[in-house]
């Protein structure tokens, strides 16, 4: 259940648990501790037990939003600290600014559920649609982009923290929260403690601390050679306020045993080889100092369902595999964690064993010597970002900027940038936000005792920073970073490239492209998960070796070595000896979850036994049964998970699942068939702007209805004829993207769909790889559809269905930019081309640069105009110059706009919104101020 459900449902027990909040509910004491600063350290301690801000020492010292006065309810569970923040109505969520620490960014956790979630086995758990996922659409791995990241500064939001899955998310809900009990079993007194026992009993502290997963960076090790695991980028990194309880203190509660050796950790989550679980050292975990905490709540908040909810463990300064989601058991062993996943991951195994060796000689997975904990030293460039364009004097400053970590509490003693390519190096300032905690000591109901002033550890990252003469900029081909730590360990200049693509930490490295007119456009190394771009694959794809690269030398660099030229494309998929051929008949016979075949690049194969044993969990396999999954798979898999599809391998499809249009739908009045693909040939195309045009498909036959409720979309995927870097490829990739046509339903026997192309440019050197692949379509081509798909549907005369569920409208606002119009043009349609309502009222606010941009004005404007009372057209431009008889607005988004040029919230009302992922987001974030609930009442198309 999203937390907003969680309030709602709680407010009538808190009524309860506050009546009888007695004697053992003690008021806030708040201490307050200053050290340093050249006087002695002054101690000052006081009890508010009325006003918020009564005179203590605390409000003196800086006055406004200090420590609120919160009782909590009992017993005490995670969602306890929510509805603290409801019912008082104050900011318990953020530390008081007055201690000067950094503070946590306000975003509000996630509420809605992104469509790629929906009917899936995670269909539950609100996400951040900004957030990049990488391993498809399940299980959830994702990370913000590295821009995205770094500009939420020391602590991440909980929406952008990245997000490491290997299953599905235990669905908790309050009542299982309210009595989940974390069980001691072992070599110890076997006891177990709910949350209120862990509360009541232990010390409440809370710590900054910054996961890392040991796969941080892996897609460079991934370009080079595809390892066990998934690519992510520099973004696999998030720091947060961890609050809950020490390890060590509980671990001398229950008394561990003589000849106890390990503490081994079990999450709720069931996988396929049991559930997840990892053990630590006993005397590493009964150390105070490590700092190990089962923690039930992350930045003020209880913890959010994909990272733990209702608590984890946290170990801070090792790899982020170390902290037990969803913890549900700790055992005290002789021996370490028996659990699949703590021999089968998270180990650096010796270079020269490759991915191959690794999954068929298993000891190496059991050598105790390959096992990670502490995290290695590390660092990444976030300014300039990835295709950030300078354009600026040569006289001017630019700060580069980026991030540095290490492991086992060790400071980073230095960062260093060499604008040479590594032949010299200038030391760069650091920034250690998490030292500001060093200074202050403070206490309350909601975090415990922050207190790190007796702490000498370092468990958070640090930014440098380095200011930098643009003219010195344009002379550099390269800018490259290292960081030491403490221990002396400094990151290599070579990848070590490991079977498992973990603890990547080489030099991180930004080309710089000179580009006409002293600009300069910047190339980091990867681009996270499956997104394209950056200088590793450019240069894999001219024949060099990334792992050597040469950015200003004008002789070329080190030729590909064959050995790591492994192309996924040359892994043999196929069983030697089968030649069953396999009819569609025969496929469409298993799309049940029982026996599930599915197809990739033509093959067949079944799943039926191999469903348990996929890492992704068997639902991923399920979603595609008697289905074409070549595009995920090839996307996703790595070359070892492509041989031993082999595996599988029964037989070949009979003519192909994307070929076949004709495979008769029941009624074949209409062409979309949601279960499948179906082919439809390019018969014109019409330039509507300088870089929009209208692509007109045909349908099976003349008479045919395209089958598309209004306000659905419809799938449209193709073969791109070229590859990015712009060589011809003998076959192309295929790219899909959910469109919403321009003709209407009436409209027989053909599709009209408008796209605005995206040309490669320098800023965007690969141009969009969908509509790029549209533009290079000829008259004769095909692509295929699938459809329709959608969460909302206009059904007619004030009423819609959204995720099924029906309402009734009077009010329907509407936000859109460039062809963002698409979706919300059939619903103007819906509502003003339908005799039998008159009573609906729309407002739409499209925002575009030019005013030659604004896509289908002649039809908007009509509709206006005969419509007066009903229909509030308004337009934005953002480019200058602005034409001397513009009459409508001007600028981009914001509030105020929202505010004049939208209905306000009611109940009967609605507001839609189709544009680039940051307006959507903003727009939503500002209509959730404005009153209007994002979940029921805000419409991602
Ligand atoms: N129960 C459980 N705990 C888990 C995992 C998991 O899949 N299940 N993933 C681990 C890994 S590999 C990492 S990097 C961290 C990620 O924590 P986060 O998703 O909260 O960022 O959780 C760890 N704890
Ligand atoms: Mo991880």
């Amino acid at each position: 259940m999203p937390p907003s459900h969680w309030i709602e449902s709680l407010k009538s027990d808190f009524r309860i648990s506050k009546k009888k909040q007695g004697n053992r509910d003690h008021p806030v004491k708040v201490t307050v501790v200053e050290v340093g600063k050249g006087h002695s350290a002054e101690e000052s301690s006081s009890t508010i037990d009325s006003a918020p801000s009564s005179s203590s020492p605390l409000s003196s010292s800086a006055s406004e939003g200090s420590s609120p006065k919160v009782q909590l309810s009992e017993p005490f569970y995670p969602v306890s600290l929510l509805l603290q923040n409801d019912e008082t109505q104050v900011a318990v969520a953020s530390l008081p600014g007055n201690l000067g620490v950094p503070s946590v960014p306000k975003d509000e956790p996630p509420t809605t559920i992104d469509p790629q979630d929906a009917g899936g086995p995670d269909g539950w758990v609100p996400r951040d649609p900004r957030m990049v996922r990488l391993t498809g659409k399940h299980p959830f791995n994702a990370e913000a982009k590295l821009n995205d990241l770094f500009n939420q500064g020391f602590f991440t939001s909980t929406n952008l923290f990245f997000v490491r899955n290997h299953g599905a998310v235990p669905k908790v809900d309050l009542d299982m929260a309210k009595h989940w009990k974390v069980e001691f079993t072992g070599l110890c007194n076997n006891t177990s403690f709910s949350l209120e026992d862990l509360r009541t009993k232990f010390e409440v502290v809370t710590i900054p601390i910054t996961l890392v997963c040991a796969g941080n960076r892996r897609k460079e090790q991934n370009v080079v050679q595809k390892s066990l695991g998934f690519s992510w980028g520099a973004g696999g990194v998030s720091t947060a306020l961890f609050t809950g309880v020490r390890l060590c203190d509980v671990l001398k509660y229950v008394q561990p045993e003589r000849g106890a050796k390990h503490v081994v950790f079990e999450g709720a989550d069931q996988l396929p080889n049991g559930p997840y679980g990892t053990s630590q050292l006993l005397s590493w975990a009964s150390e105070p100092n490590k700092g190990m905490m089962l923690a039930w709540a992350m930045n003020g908040k209880p913890l959010e369902p994909d990272h733990g909810f209702p608590i984890r463990l946290v170990v801070p300064s090792q790899i982020g595999g170390r902290s037990v989601k969803w913890l549900k058991k700790i055992e005290l062993s002789a021996i370490e964690s028996q659990h699949h996943l703590h021999f089968h991951d998270n180990k650096v195994l010796p270079m020269p064993v490759g991915p191959d060796q690794a999954r068929v000689e298993k000891s190496w997975w059991y050598d105790p010597r390959y096992l990670i904990r502490d995290l290695n030293v590390n660092s990444a460039i976030a300014c300039p970002d990835h295709d950030e364009i300078l354009d600026a004097p040569p006289s001017n400053t630019y700060t580069l900027r980026g991030y540095a970590y290490s492991g086992g509490g060790r400071r980073i003693t230095r960062v260093e940038i060499s604008l040479d390519e590594g032949s010299t190096w200038r030391l760069a300032e650091i920034e250690y936000p998490e030292d500001k905690f060093r200074e202050v000591a403070y206490d309350d109901t909601i975090y415990g005792k922050v207190d790190l002033t007796a702490s000498d550890l370092c468990f958070c990252w640090s930014f440098w920073s380095f200011p930098v003469l643009v003219e010195e900029l344009s002379k550099a081909a390269a800018i490259t970073v290292r960081a030491m730590d403490e221990g002396l360990a400094l990151q290599p200049r070579d990848m070590y490239w490991n079977a498992t693509g973990m603890m990547n930490n080489w030099w991180f490295r930004v080309a710089v492209h000179h580009l006409e007119g002293d600009k300069m456009r910047f190339e980091h190394p990867t681009m996270a998960g499956t997104q394209p771009g950056g200088w590793m694959q450019r240069i894999k794809d001219e024949g060099r070796d990334p792992t050597q690269p040469r950015f200003g030398d004008p002789a070329p660099a080190a030729p590909l070595k064959d050995a790591s030229a492994e192309k996924a494309s040359d892994v043999v998929m196929t069983k030697p000896g089968v030649n069953r051929k396999i009819t569609k008949a025969e496929l469409a016979e298993h799309t049940g979850p029982e026996n599930p075949w599915f197809v990739v690049q033509g093959e067949v194969y079944d799943a039926t036994t191999y469903l348990n044993e996929h890492p992704g969990g068997p639902q991923s396999i399920t979603l595609v049964a008697g289905d074409d999954a070549t595009e995920d798979f090839m996307a996703i898999h790595s070359a070892d998970a492509k041989r031993k599809l082999a595996e599988y391998h029964i037989g070949t499809l009979e003519g192909s699942l994307m070929e076949e249009t004709k495979d008769a739908p029941v009624d074949d009045t209409i062409f979309l068939n949601p279960k499948q693909w179906k082919k439809s040939k390019l018969v014109s195309v019409n330039d509507v702007s300088k870089d929009s045009k209208v692509f007109r498909f045909a349908l099976d036959k003349d008479e045919q209805a395209l089958g598309l409720p209004t306000g659905q979309h419809v799938y449209v995927r193709l073969k791109r004829k070229t590859v990015s870097s712009g060589k011809k490829a003998a076959d192309g990739e295929m790219v899909q993207r959910a469109y919403t046509p321009l003709s209407r339903e009436m409209d027989k026997g053909h599709i009209d769909m408008l796209v605005k192309i995206y040309y490669p440019s320098n800023v965007f050197p690969t141009g969009g790889k969908m509509t790029v692949g549209f533009s290079e379509l000829e008259v004769g081509d095909m692509v295929e559809l699938k459809g329709p798909i959608g969460h909302f549907t206009w059904v007619g005369n004030g009423s819609a269905l959204l995720h099924g569920k029906k309402r009734t409208l009077r009010q329907v606002g509407m936000i859109c930019a460039g062809s963002g119009i698409t979706p919300i043009l059939q619903v103007l349609r819906g509502i003003f081309e339908d005799p039998s309502d008159t009573t609906t009222e729309a407002w739409v606010l499209d925002i575009n640069r030019y005013a030659d941009d604004i896509l289908c004005r002649e039809e908007l404007d009509t509709l206006a105009a005969r419509n007066p009372s009903r229909l509030h057209l308004r337009y934005s431009l953002t480019g200058q110059p602005i034409p001397p008889d513009w009459e409508h607005s001007v600028g981009r988004m914001d509030l105020e706009m929202i505010k004049t040029y939208l209905p306000k919230a009611s109940e009967e009302g609605i507001v839609c919104i189709c544009g680039p992922p940051p307006m959507e987001q903003s727009g939503k974030e500002s209509l959730t101020s404005l009153g209007w609930n994002p979940q029921e009442q805000v419409v991602i198309f």
